[in-house]
């Protein structure tokens, strides 16, 4: 039989017929009718998704909505509309779920069998339907069901680095999903199948403009525009976030400044916000990119980020909104080391934030790279909660080209020990508080997603959307788990196709590092776009733009002296980190010409000298891209043509890109290795 080609538009959400007997059985046994309790837009979405969801997936036509739970009934609602049917949620369950988690139980009412999605909230039944749905598009056991599931960091941002002319910063996958021209009169239908899919993987807020941003974001013109976007999103449970320009009062207010501790300056924020939330009553707040690559910020008028920040939570304050200050700062000025500047410039201003402002901080001290040790500024501000930044945008990575699946990049972050209060300080108690017993947390990244019919441009690049949502809601599960879920809602439940989809992806990461930066390399890519190699690239008019900046490629050897004989980088990290990445022989190998300007004579752990063990790294890499290539073409009939071809085009250019990275680098560095 022929497979229906698809163009990916339907995301993981494609609610194929389940392909399995036995489980459809149990299905269509557990859920032979089903209950959707109480009104409102979301369980409005509820209602419909299951509608649409479960004919298809059960192929066959499940009663709806009966007002009795009926035996054998899916029942679907709020603890108090349950509560209303008789339905009781023990009272210590619910002050578990807080206004997010879900609960999705068997239950036994009058002597019939029912399976309750519920929560707190209708936003937080929908998640449960979600979930629900992920069970069965995934085949999983649904009898004696008893999940109990909360959110671990409150706030779980995408954002989206667009501008109102349409482009996307780093977008490699069309152009901007607003259609800020249409706006606020016409609905695209896709803002809703975009907030659908956000829900369904459990993100809550989206900042809709760039971070570099223009004052047009800000007008009233454009805010009416962003409302109408916000009203669709919040029945999904989603609130919508700005990125504004720190000189707007300049530049919309007409003020000679926008020095924060000007009252004037101040007052024309407040009214700002003011009306925003006239608009957007549930408005989440400001992400801010300030004295960072040449933006505007409080230190152009000699006050500091604590200054602009707290003026900023002070004028959304009373509404609840908050404020995300990015550390993303390297001024030359403060260190010659990039690496270091946020360090040093936002430790000593712990303590001086106001409690709805978030210090914002990219998972590594420089920036998104393929592989970076985690940024010390985790663990270094106890009286500040940090956002996690990422990026699910493969700006480094290949972009919407190469297959690159980011999860396991993440799961490294939030696993390394910072050390911060002695061992077990993991970076994902840092940004969840647990570690500090605190309750504001929030995780943010870069959206991959554009006007391409498949949102991402590569069709695996969905997982890395998929996974950062997964991953936000629940930090503890492992890379493997969520491909594999995410395979099996993508593309298929054959076992085999399984297995072979879930090998290429836990591998293409580390590959990726291999062939384009391996041991601790960084910062390689061409000017500008940052896709492909130039690792000779100096002709920047900042050392620190410049590609042997961060290699620092001599006759004696490779890469950047950042131990305590160099910049002291390491320096900045806990012990016993700080002592581990400071010494030569016991740094982690993988970055080790991160901390280390090493010999290139020098042996690695493998016996092989600092040259051999590079090329080896090239070489591992693309023999994995090779092994991706071949892989691929055993699944040709297994999988629908459309896909399979997009992906197969995708994988020649990625294996093309990773020989190109292997010579380009190999000739470069070779030049400088004493033979
Ligand atoms: C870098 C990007 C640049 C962004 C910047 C940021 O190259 O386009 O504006 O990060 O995060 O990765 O502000």
């Amino acid at each position: 039989m022929s497979i229906k080609g698809e163009d990916g538009y339907e995301l993981w959400l494609r609610y194929r017929k389940v392909d399995d007997p036995g489980r459809l059985a149990q299905y269509r046994r557990v859920i032979g009718s089903v209950v959707i309790l109480g009104q409102g837009e979301t369980i409005e979405i509820v209602r419909r998704e299951l509608e649409r969801a479960l004919p298809a997936l059960l192929d066959s036509s499940v009663p709806l909505y009966g007002k009795e739970p009926a035996n054998n009934a899916l029942v679907v609602g709020t603890v108090d509309e349950l509560a209303a049917a008789g339905l009781v949620i023990p009272q210590d369950r619910r002050d578990r779920l807080g206004e997010e988690g879900f609960i999705i139980c068997a239950y036994q009412h009058n002597g019939s069998n029912q399976l309750l999605v519920t929560g707190n909230s209708a936003a937080a039944v929908l998640t449960g339907t979600f979930h629900l749905l992920r069970l069965l598009q995934t085949y999983q056991d649904i009898d004696d069901l008893d999940v109990v599931n909360c959110p671990r960091i409150r706030h779980r941002l995408l954002v989206h680095w667009d501008n109102v002319d349409g482009s996307i910063e780093r977008g490699y996958a069309g152009r901007t999903l607003w259609q800020w021209d249409e706006l606020p009169e016409k609905i695209d239908v896709r803002y809703h199948d975009y907030a659908r899919a956000c829900a369904s993987i459990g993100i809550n807020g989206v900042a809709l403009n760039n971070v570099n941003a223009q004052a047009t974001s800000l007008t009233s013109e454009y805010l009416v525009k962003a409302a109408a976007l916000a009203d669709v999103f919040r029945p999904y449970g989603i609130r919508a976030y700005l990125s504004p320009i720190f000189s707007a009062p300049m530049q919309l207010g007409g003020l000679p400044t926008s020095d924060p501790r000007d009252p004037a300056v101040a007052a024309w924020w407040k009214d700002k916000v003011d009306e925003i939330y006239r608009l957007i009553p549930d408005f989440g707040g400001f992400q801010v990119k300030a004295n960072s690559e040449g933006e505007p910020g409080p230190q152009d008028y000699g006050a500091n980020h604590d200054d602009g920040a707290n003026m900023l939570a002070d004028a959304l304050a009373s509404y609840g909104g908050m404020v995300l200050w990015r550390a993303f700062v390297y001024d030359v000025t403060v260190d010659a080391d990039r690496a270091k500047c946020a360090y040093k410039e936002f430790v000593p201003l712990d303590g001086r934030f106001r409690p709805n402002v978030f210090v914002q901080v990219k998972n590594g001290p420089v920036d998104f790279q393929p592989r970076e040790p985690f940024h010390p500024l985790f663990g270094a501000m106890e009286q500040t909660p940090l956002a996690l930044e990422l990026q699910i945008a493969q700006e480094y990575f290949g972009q919407s080209i190469h297959l690159v699946y980011l999860a396991g990049m993440w799961k490294e972050v939030l696993d390394a020990d910072t050390y911060a209060k002695g061992p077990g300080s993991e970076v994902a108690g840092v940004i969840d508080r647990s570690l500090y017993d605190q309750a504001a947390s929030c995780i943010v990244a870069v959206a991959n997603t554009g006007s391409d019919r498949n949102w991402c441009g590569h069709h695996f690049s969905q997982a890395n959307w998929y996974a950062y949502g997964r991953l936000a809601w629940d930090h503890e599960l492992s890379a493997g788990t969520i491909a594999e879920e995410w395979i099996r809602m993508t593309w298929s439940n054959d076992p085999e196709i399984v297995k072979t989809l879930k090998k290429m992806m836990l591998g293409s990461w580390l590959a990726c590092i291999d062939y384009m930066t391996p041991l601790g390399l960084h910062h390689l890519m061409q000017e500008g776009h940052h896709y492909g190699p130039d690792p000779g690239f100096s002709a920047a008019p900042r050392p620190d733009w410049n590609n042997t900046y961060y290699h620092r490629a001599d006759k004696e050897g490779l890469g950047f002296d950042r131990s305590s004989t160099g910049s002291n980088a390491a320096g900045q990290y806990y012990s016993p980190l700080h002592e581990q990445f400071d010494n030569l022989a016991t740094c982690p190998e993988e970055y080790l010409l991160w901390f280390h300007h090493v010999p290139w004579e020098h042996r690695l752990k493998s016996g092989r000298t600092l040259w051999e063990e590079l090329q080896h790294c090239y070489d591992r890499g693309v023999a994995f891209v090779d092994e991706m290539c071949r892989t691929w073409e055993g699944l040709e009939g297994g999988i629908d043509p459309q896909r399979y071809r997009h992906v197969s085009e995708r994988l020649k250019k990625q294996q093309e890109n990773a020989r190109e990275w292997r010579r380009v680098c190999t000739e470069y560095f070779g030049r400088f290795v004493a033979w």
